[in-house]
Protein backbone atom coordinates (compact mmCIF):
# COMPACT_ATOMS: atom_id res chain seq x y z
CA UNK A 1 0.00 0.00 0.00
CA UNK A 2 1.12 3.14 -1.07
CA UNK A 3 -0.12 7.02 -1.26
CA UNK A 4 -1.54 7.78 -4.57
CA UNK A 5 0.18 10.09 -7.14
CA UNK A 6 -1.80 13.04 -7.50
CA UNK A 7 -0.85 12.77 -11.84
CA UNK A 8 -2.29 9.73 -11.76
CA UNK A 9 -5.83 11.11 -11.27
CA UNK A 10 -5.74 12.74 -14.47
CA UNK A 11 -7.13 9.32 -16.07
CA UNK A 12 -10.35 10.25 -14.28
CA UNK A 13 -12.95 10.47 -17.01
CA UNK A 14 -13.60 14.35 -17.99
CA UNK A 15 -16.93 15.31 -16.89
CA UNK A 16 -19.59 15.48 -20.69
CA UNK A 17 -22.23 17.89 -20.37
CA UNK A 18 -25.17 16.01 -22.02
CA UNK A 19 -26.04 18.49 -24.74
CA UNK A 20 -22.35 18.36 -26.41
CA UNK A 21 -22.70 14.41 -26.71
CA UNK A 22 -24.42 13.13 -29.52
CA UNK A 23 -27.00 10.13 -28.42
CA UNK A 24 -27.18 7.09 -31.19
CA UNK A 25 -28.62 7.50 -34.44
CA UNK A 26 -32.28 7.13 -34.31
CA UNK A 27 -34.15 4.21 -33.69
CA UNK A 28 -34.96 2.54 -36.60
CA UNK A 29 -37.88 0.49 -38.02
CA UNK A 30 -35.53 -1.24 -41.04
CA UNK A 31 -33.36 -4.66 -41.22
CA UNK A 32 -30.36 -5.38 -39.16
CA UNK A 33 -27.49 -3.24 -39.99
CA UNK A 34 -24.03 -4.32 -40.16
CA UNK A 35 -22.74 -2.26 -37.36
CA UNK A 36 -25.42 -4.48 -35.28
CA UNK A 37 -24.31 -7.81 -36.70
CA UNK A 38 -20.68 -6.35 -36.00
CA UNK A 39 -21.48 -5.48 -32.18
CA UNK A 40 -23.94 -8.98 -32.22
CA UNK A 41 -20.87 -10.75 -32.81
CA UNK A 42 -18.05 -9.54 -30.80
CA UNK A 43 -20.70 -9.43 -27.51
CA UNK A 44 -23.11 -12.65 -27.17
CA UNK A 45 -25.40 -13.64 -25.19
CA UNK A 46 -26.60 -16.77 -22.94
CA UNK A 47 -27.90 -19.90 -25.17
CA UNK A 48 -31.25 -20.15 -22.93
CA UNK A 49 -30.64 -23.94 -22.36
CA UNK A 50 -28.44 -22.38 -19.71
CA UNK A 51 -31.12 -21.55 -17.75
CA UNK A 52 -31.13 -25.39 -16.98
CA UNK A 53 -28.32 -24.33 -14.48
CA UNK A 54 -27.97 -22.31 -10.96
CA UNK A 55 -24.61 -21.22 -12.30
CA UNK A 56 -23.90 -20.09 -16.01
CA UNK A 57 -20.57 -21.55 -16.92
CA UNK A 58 -18.25 -18.51 -17.72
CA UNK A 59 -18.32 -19.33 -21.84
CA UNK A 60 -21.86 -19.59 -21.64
CA UNK A 61 -22.53 -16.03 -19.59
CA UNK A 62 -23.46 -13.09 -21.44
CA UNK A 63 -20.93 -10.82 -22.37
CA UNK A 64 -21.31 -7.12 -23.54
CA UNK A 65 -18.14 -5.38 -23.72
CA UNK A 66 -18.42 -1.50 -25.53
CA UNK A 67 -14.86 -0.66 -26.56
CA UNK A 68 -11.62 -3.13 -27.12
CA UNK A 69 -10.99 -5.89 -24.30
CA UNK A 70 -8.04 -4.59 -22.49
CA UNK A 71 -4.68 -6.41 -22.32
CA UNK A 72 -3.87 -6.61 -18.58
CA UNK A 73 -0.27 -7.40 -16.96
CA UNK A 74 -1.83 -8.16 -13.61
CA UNK A 75 1.70 -8.43 -12.37
CA UNK A 76 2.60 -4.83 -12.45
CA UNK A 77 -1.29 -3.37 -12.58
CA UNK A 78 -2.53 -1.72 -9.44
CA UNK A 79 -5.75 -0.51 -8.32
CA UNK A 80 -6.04 3.20 -6.80
CA UNK A 81 -8.61 4.40 -4.69
CA UNK A 82 -8.71 8.16 -4.27
CA UNK A 83 -10.72 11.30 -4.26
CA UNK A 84 -12.83 12.46 -1.03
CA UNK A 85 -10.43 10.06 1.54
CA UNK A 86 -8.66 10.30 4.40
CA UNK A 87 -5.56 8.44 2.51
CA UNK A 88 -5.60 7.36 -0.81
CA UNK A 89 -4.27 3.59 -1.41
CA UNK A 90 -2.47 1.70 -4.46
CA UNK A 91 -3.16 -1.78 -4.11
CA UNK A 92 -1.14 -4.65 -6.18
CA UNK A 93 -3.37 -7.70 -7.08
CA UNK A 94 -1.28 -9.70 -4.26
CA UNK A 95 -2.06 -6.71 -1.67
CA UNK A 96 -5.98 -7.52 -2.70
CA UNK A 97 -5.90 -11.34 -2.62
CA UNK A 98 -4.65 -11.11 0.68
CA UNK A 99 -7.88 -9.19 2.07
CA UNK A 100 -10.79 -10.92 3.23
CA UNK A 101 -12.59 -12.27 0.42
CA UNK A 102 -16.11 -12.56 0.03
CA UNK A 103 -18.47 -14.66 -2.63
CA UNK A 104 -21.72 -13.91 -3.97
CA UNK A 105 -24.22 -15.66 -6.89
CA UNK A 106 -25.23 -12.85 -8.49
CA UNK A 107 -27.22 -12.40 -11.64
CA UNK A 108 -26.12 -10.06 -14.34
CA UNK A 109 -28.23 -8.33 -16.85
CA UNK A 110 -27.81 -6.04 -19.34
CA UNK A 111 -29.65 -3.14 -19.71
CA UNK A 112 -30.25 -3.04 -23.05
CA UNK A 113 -31.44 -6.72 -23.07
CA UNK A 114 -34.45 -7.38 -24.92
CA UNK A 115 -33.37 -3.67 -27.17
CA UNK A 116 -34.07 -5.47 -30.86
CA UNK A 117 -37.64 -6.41 -29.89
CA UNK A 118 -38.57 -3.01 -30.27
CA UNK A 119 -40.04 -1.14 -32.93
CA UNK A 120 -38.77 1.29 -33.79
CA UNK A 121 -35.71 -0.31 -32.80
CA UNK A 122 -32.81 1.54 -30.72
CA UNK A 123 -29.22 0.98 -32.82
CA UNK A 124 -27.04 -0.49 -30.70
CA UNK A 125 -25.56 -4.07 -29.42
CA UNK A 126 -28.86 -5.89 -31.10
CA UNK A 127 -29.76 -8.01 -27.57
CA UNK A 128 -32.99 -10.41 -27.89
CA UNK A 129 -33.66 -11.67 -24.76
CA UNK A 130 -30.71 -13.82 -23.79
CA UNK A 131 -28.50 -10.83 -22.34
CA UNK A 132 -28.10 -12.65 -18.74
CA UNK A 133 -26.23 -14.94 -16.52
CA UNK A 134 -25.56 -15.90 -12.87
CA UNK A 135 -22.13 -16.36 -11.61
CA UNK A 136 -20.18 -16.63 -8.41
CA UNK A 137 -18.00 -14.12 -7.62
CA UNK A 138 -15.79 -13.55 -5.17
CA UNK A 139 -13.38 -10.95 -4.13
CA UNK A 140 -12.96 -7.53 -1.73
CA UNK A 141 -16.00 -6.24 -0.37
CA UNK A 142 -16.08 -2.62 -1.53
CA UNK A 143 -17.01 -1.51 1.35
CA UNK A 144 -13.59 -2.76 3.41
CA UNK A 145 -11.56 -1.08 0.93
CA UNK A 146 -13.64 1.96 1.07
CA UNK A 147 -13.40 1.59 4.96
CA UNK A 148 -9.46 1.33 5.05
CA UNK A 149 -9.18 4.19 2.64
CA UNK A 150 -11.90 6.44 5.15
CA UNK A 151 -14.70 8.00 2.92
CA UNK A 152 -15.17 11.62 4.04
CA UNK A 153 -18.32 13.49 5.16
CA UNK A 154 -18.69 15.42 1.90
CA UNK A 155 -18.53 12.08 -0.22
CA UNK A 156 -21.47 11.75 -2.69
CA UNK A 157 -20.83 8.92 -5.27
CA UNK A 158 -17.99 6.57 -6.09
CA UNK A 159 -16.84 6.51 -9.66
CA UNK A 160 -15.31 3.12 -10.84
CA UNK A 161 -13.35 3.41 -13.85
CA UNK A 162 -12.29 0.60 -16.20
CA UNK A 163 -8.67 0.36 -18.27
CA UNK A 164 -10.45 0.41 -21.25
CA UNK A 165 -11.26 2.94 -23.57
CA UNK A 166 -13.02 4.61 -26.66
CA UNK A 167 -15.24 6.90 -28.50
CA UNK A 168 -19.06 7.05 -27.93
CA UNK A 169 -21.33 9.90 -28.84
CA UNK A 170 -18.88 11.51 -30.58
CA UNK A 171 -16.96 11.40 -26.55
CA UNK A 172 -13.66 9.53 -26.31
CA UNK A 173 -13.54 7.90 -22.43
CA UNK A 174 -12.82 5.70 -20.57
CA UNK A 175 -15.26 3.37 -19.48
CA UNK A 176 -17.02 4.80 -16.58
CA UNK A 177 -19.82 4.60 -14.00
CA UNK A 178 -20.82 5.78 -10.40
CA UNK A 179 -22.71 4.40 -7.74
CA UNK A 180 -24.29 6.72 -4.82
CA UNK A 181 -22.26 6.54 -1.60
CA UNK A 182 -25.00 4.02 0.22
CA UNK A 183 -24.88 1.46 -2.34
CA UNK A 184 -21.04 1.72 -2.45
CA UNK A 185 -21.02 0.68 1.39
CA UNK A 186 -23.63 -2.18 0.79
CA UNK A 187 -21.59 -5.30 2.40
CA UNK A 188 -22.83 -7.80 -0.99
CA UNK A 189 -20.41 -5.09 -3.32
CA UNK A 190 -17.80 -6.97 -4.51
CA UNK A 191 -14.33 -6.31 -6.42
CA UNK A 192 -14.02 -9.83 -8.11
CA UNK A 193 -11.06 -11.50 -8.89
CA UNK A 194 -12.61 -14.91 -9.72
CA UNK A 195 -15.63 -16.26 -11.67
CA UNK A 196 -17.31 -19.49 -10.14
CA UNK A 197 -14.02 -20.21 -8.49
CA UNK A 198 -11.34 -19.68 -11.07
CA UNK A 199 -9.65 -16.79 -12.25
CA UNK A 200 -11.34 -14.04 -13.87
CA UNK A 201 -11.50 -14.63 -17.48
CA UNK A 202 -10.25 -11.88 -19.72
CA UNK A 203 -13.74 -10.73 -21.70
CA UNK A 204 -15.16 -10.81 -18.01
CA UNK A 205 -12.80 -8.73 -16.60
CA UNK A 206 -9.50 -9.77 -15.75
CA UNK A 207 -7.82 -8.74 -13.35
CA UNK A 208 -10.17 -7.36 -11.27
CA UNK A 209 -14.03 -6.30 -11.77
CA UNK A 210 -16.11 -4.50 -9.64
CA UNK A 211 -20.14 -6.76 -8.63
CA UNK A 212 -22.78 -4.75 -7.88
CA UNK A 213 -25.67 -6.96 -7.15
CA UNK A 214 -29.18 -5.90 -8.27
CA UNK A 215 -27.82 -3.38 -10.71
CA UNK A 216 -28.40 -3.70 -14.58
CA UNK A 217 -24.95 -4.99 -15.48
CA UNK A 218 -23.73 -1.47 -17.18
CA UNK A 219 -23.15 -0.64 -13.20
CA UNK A 220 -20.38 -3.41 -12.97
CA UNK A 221 -16.94 -1.82 -14.27
CA UNK A 222 -14.55 -4.83 -15.51
CA UNK A 223 -10.75 -4.03 -16.02
CA UNK A 224 -11.18 -1.90 -12.85
CA UNK A 225 -8.08 0.54 -12.73
CA UNK A 226 -9.28 3.67 -9.88
CA UNK A 227 -11.86 4.37 -7.85
CA UNK A 228 -12.62 8.10 -6.72
CA UNK A 229 -14.88 8.95 -4.02
CA UNK A 230 -16.42 12.15 -5.67
CA UNK A 231 -18.33 15.48 -4.07
CA UNK A 232 -20.31 15.85 -6.83
CA UNK A 233 -23.00 13.65 -8.84
CA UNK A 234 -20.41 11.90 -11.76
CA UNK A 235 -21.02 13.27 -15.29
CA UNK A 236 -19.26 10.84 -17.67
CA UNK A 237 -20.84 9.97 -20.65
CA UNK A 238 -21.67 6.17 -19.84
CA UNK A 239 -23.86 8.14 -16.31
CA UNK A 240 -25.08 11.15 -18.06
CA UNK A 241 -25.97 10.06 -21.64
CA UNK A 242 -26.06 6.38 -21.83
CA UNK A 243 -28.31 4.53 -19.75
CA UNK A 244 -31.35 6.66 -19.51
CA UNK A 245 -34.72 6.20 -19.77
CA UNK A 246 -35.75 8.57 -22.56
CA UNK A 247 -38.98 9.28 -23.80
CA UNK A 248 -37.27 10.60 -26.72
CA UNK A 249 -33.85 12.69 -28.20
CA UNK A 250 -34.37 15.88 -26.49
CA UNK A 251 -35.73 14.09 -23.03
CA UNK A 252 -33.24 14.37 -20.43
CA UNK A 253 -34.65 11.06 -19.08
CA UNK A 254 -33.98 9.61 -15.78
CA UNK A 255 -30.77 7.29 -14.43
CA UNK A 256 -30.82 3.34 -15.32
CA UNK A 257 -30.37 1.38 -12.00
CA UNK A 258 -31.83 -1.68 -10.96
CA UNK A 259 -32.90 -4.79 -12.45
CA UNK A 260 -36.72 -4.81 -13.72
CA UNK A 261 -38.26 -7.98 -13.01
CA UNK A 262 -37.98 -10.82 -15.45
CA UNK A 263 -38.47 -14.65 -16.03
CA UNK A 264 -36.96 -16.70 -18.91
CA UNK A 265 -37.95 -20.40 -20.19
CA UNK A 266 -35.83 -23.37 -21.26
CA UNK A 267 -37.47 -23.47 -24.85
CA UNK A 268 -39.12 -26.98 -24.66
CA UNK A 269 -38.82 -29.85 -27.04
CA UNK A 270 -35.46 -29.60 -29.82
CA UNK A 271 -35.17 -26.55 -32.70
CA UNK A 272 -35.80 -26.02 -35.92
CA UNK A 273 -31.81 -25.12 -37.08
CA UNK A 274 -33.12 -21.65 -38.75
CA UNK A 275 -36.27 -20.83 -37.64
CA UNK A 276 -35.45 -21.92 -34.14
CA UNK A 277 -39.36 -22.63 -33.46
CA UNK A 278 -39.37 -25.70 -31.05
CA UNK A 279 -40.74 -29.01 -32.12
CA UNK A 280 -42.22 -31.20 -29.33
CA UNK A 281 -43.62 -34.75 -28.93
CA UNK A 282 -46.87 -34.79 -27.24
CA UNK A 283 -47.14 -35.69 -23.81
CA UNK A 284 -46.45 -34.21 -20.64
CA UNK A 285 -43.56 -32.40 -20.46
CA UNK A 286 -41.97 -30.31 -17.70
CA UNK A 287 -41.61 -26.55 -18.22
CA UNK A 288 -38.91 -24.51 -16.20
CA UNK A 289 -36.90 -21.36 -16.29
CA UNK A 290 -35.63 -18.71 -13.74
CA UNK A 291 -36.42 -15.47 -12.37
CA UNK A 292 -35.26 -12.68 -10.82
CA UNK A 293 -35.18 -9.15 -9.86
CA UNK A 294 -32.80 -6.21 -8.70
CA UNK A 295 -35.67 -4.90 -6.48
CA UNK A 296 -36.63 -7.79 -4.56
CA UNK A 297 -36.99 -11.11 -4.11
CA UNK A 298 -39.45 -12.93 -6.96
CA UNK A 299 -42.39 -14.22 -5.60
CA UNK A 300 -44.47 -15.33 -7.93
CA UNK A 301 -43.98 -16.45 -11.79
CA UNK A 302 -46.87 -17.60 -14.11
CA UNK A 303 -46.82 -19.36 -16.69
CA UNK A 304 -49.14 -18.76 -20.06
CA UNK A 305 -50.32 -21.79 -22.12
CA UNK A 306 -52.13 -20.10 -25.22
CA UNK A 307 -53.00 -17.04 -22.88
CA UNK A 308 -54.02 -19.02 -20.07
CA UNK A 309 -51.87 -18.05 -17.20
CA UNK A 310 -50.71 -20.55 -14.25
CA UNK A 311 -48.95 -20.34 -11.51
CA UNK A 312 -45.73 -22.04 -11.31
CA UNK A 313 -43.70 -23.55 -8.70
CA UNK A 314 -41.11 -21.54 -7.37
CA UNK A 315 -37.91 -23.29 -5.79
CA UNK A 316 -35.91 -22.02 -2.43
CA UNK A 317 -34.08 -19.44 -4.25
CA UNK A 318 -30.15 -19.51 -3.70
CA UNK A 319 -28.62 -16.01 -3.29
CA UNK A 320 -30.06 -12.60 -2.59
CA UNK A 321 -29.87 -11.18 -6.05
CA UNK A 322 -29.48 -14.73 -7.91
CA UNK A 323 -32.45 -16.05 -10.12
CA UNK A 324 -34.60 -18.53 -8.79
CA UNK A 325 -35.57 -21.56 -10.22
CA UNK A 326 -39.41 -22.33 -11.79
CA UNK A 327 -40.84 -25.25 -13.37
CA UNK A 328 -44.82 -26.17 -14.14
CA UNK A 329 -45.56 -29.54 -15.58
CA UNK A 330 -47.52 -29.04 -18.90
CA UNK A 331 -49.31 -32.15 -20.98
CA UNK A 332 -48.61 -31.22 -24.61
CA UNK A 333 -50.97 -31.65 -27.06
CA UNK A 334 -50.99 -31.74 -30.83
CA UNK A 335 -51.21 -28.27 -32.44
CA UNK A 336 -49.09 -25.31 -32.29
CA UNK A 337 -48.88 -23.28 -29.21
CA UNK A 338 -47.83 -20.10 -27.52
CA UNK A 339 -45.82 -20.07 -24.17
CA UNK A 340 -45.07 -17.54 -22.30
CA UNK A 341 -44.06 -16.69 -18.47
CA UNK A 342 -44.10 -13.67 -16.12
CA UNK A 343 -42.71 -13.06 -12.81
CA UNK A 344 -43.24 -10.45 -9.70
CA UNK A 345 -41.27 -9.29 -7.21
CA UNK A 346 -41.43 -8.57 -3.47
CA UNK A 347 -42.56 -4.61 -4.72
CA UNK A 348 -45.33 -5.77 -6.32
CA UNK A 349 -44.06 -5.17 -10.17
CA UNK A 350 -44.79 -7.86 -12.90
CA UNK A 351 -43.43 -8.46 -16.36
CA UNK A 352 -45.48 -6.15 -18.98
CA UNK A 353 -47.39 -8.33 -22.10
CA UNK A 354 -46.27 -5.39 -24.15
CA UNK A 355 -42.79 -3.74 -25.29
CA UNK A 356 -41.97 -0.60 -22.80
CA UNK A 357 -40.90 1.40 -25.22
CA UNK A 358 -38.06 3.80 -24.18
CA UNK A 359 -35.17 5.75 -26.75
CA UNK A 360 -32.00 4.14 -25.53
CA UNK A 361 -34.39 0.25 -25.52
CA UNK A 362 -33.26 -0.23 -21.69
CA UNK A 363 -35.02 -2.34 -19.19
CA UNK A 364 -37.42 -3.94 -21.93
CA UNK A 365 -38.73 -7.04 -19.04
CA UNK A 366 -41.60 -7.85 -21.42
CA UNK A 367 -42.47 -11.79 -21.16
CA UNK A 368 -40.69 -14.06 -23.32
CA UNK A 369 -42.80 -15.90 -25.85
CA UNK A 370 -42.41 -19.22 -27.73
CA UNK A 371 -44.20 -20.64 -30.56
CA UNK A 372 -43.88 -24.27 -30.48
CA UNK A 373 -45.50 -27.40 -32.73
CA UNK A 374 -46.45 -30.43 -30.91
CA UNK A 375 -46.63 -33.70 -32.86
N1 LIG B 1 -14.78 -1.50 -18.26
C1 LIG B 1 -15.98 -1.87 -18.72
N2 LIG B 1 -16.87 -2.39 -17.86
C2 LIG B 1 -18.07 -2.80 -18.29
C3 LIG B 1 -18.44 -2.68 -19.65
C4 LIG B 1 -17.48 -2.14 -20.55
O1 LIG B 1 -17.71 -2.02 -21.75
N3 LIG B 1 -16.25 -1.75 -20.04
N4 LIG B 1 -19.70 -3.04 -20.05
C5 LIG B 1 -20.73 -3.03 -19.00
C6 LIG B 1 -21.99 -3.60 -19.41
S1 LIG B 1 -22.98 -2.61 -20.35
C7 LIG B 1 -22.42 -4.82 -18.98
S2 LIG B 1 -23.98 -5.35 -19.33
C8 LIG B 1 -21.55 -5.69 -18.16
C9 LIG B 1 -21.38 -7.04 -18.81
O2 LIG B 1 -20.60 -7.87 -18.01
P1 LIG B 1 -20.10 -9.28 -18.59
O3 LIG B 1 -19.53 -9.04 -19.95
O4 LIG B 1 -19.12 -9.80 -17.60
O5 LIG B 1 -21.32 -10.15 -18.67
O6 LIG B 1 -20.26 -5.12 -17.98
C10 LIG B 1 -20.25 -3.74 -17.74
N5 LIG B 1 -18.92 -3.33 -17.40
MO1 LIG C 1 -25.03 -3.69 -20.64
Amino acid sequence: MKQTHENRQSTAPSAVPHQQAALPAAPTTGPLTREELQLGARNHSMPLEALRRDVTPPGLHYVLTHFDIPEIDASSWHLRISGAVEMALELSMAALRRDPAITVPVTLECAGNGRSLLNPRPLSQPWIMEGVGTAFWTGVPLAYLLGKAGVLQKAVEVVFTGADAGVQGGVPHHYARSLPIREALRADVVLAYKMNGTELPPQHGYPLRLVVPGWYGMTSVKWLESIEVVTAPFSGYQQRVAYRYQDSADDDGTPVSRIRVRSLMVPPGVPDFFTRRRILKHGPVLLQGRAWSGAGAVTGVEVGIDGTWLQAQLEKPFGGYAWRKWTLPWVAEPGKHELSCRATDATGATQPLEQNWNYQGMGNNMVQRIDVTVE
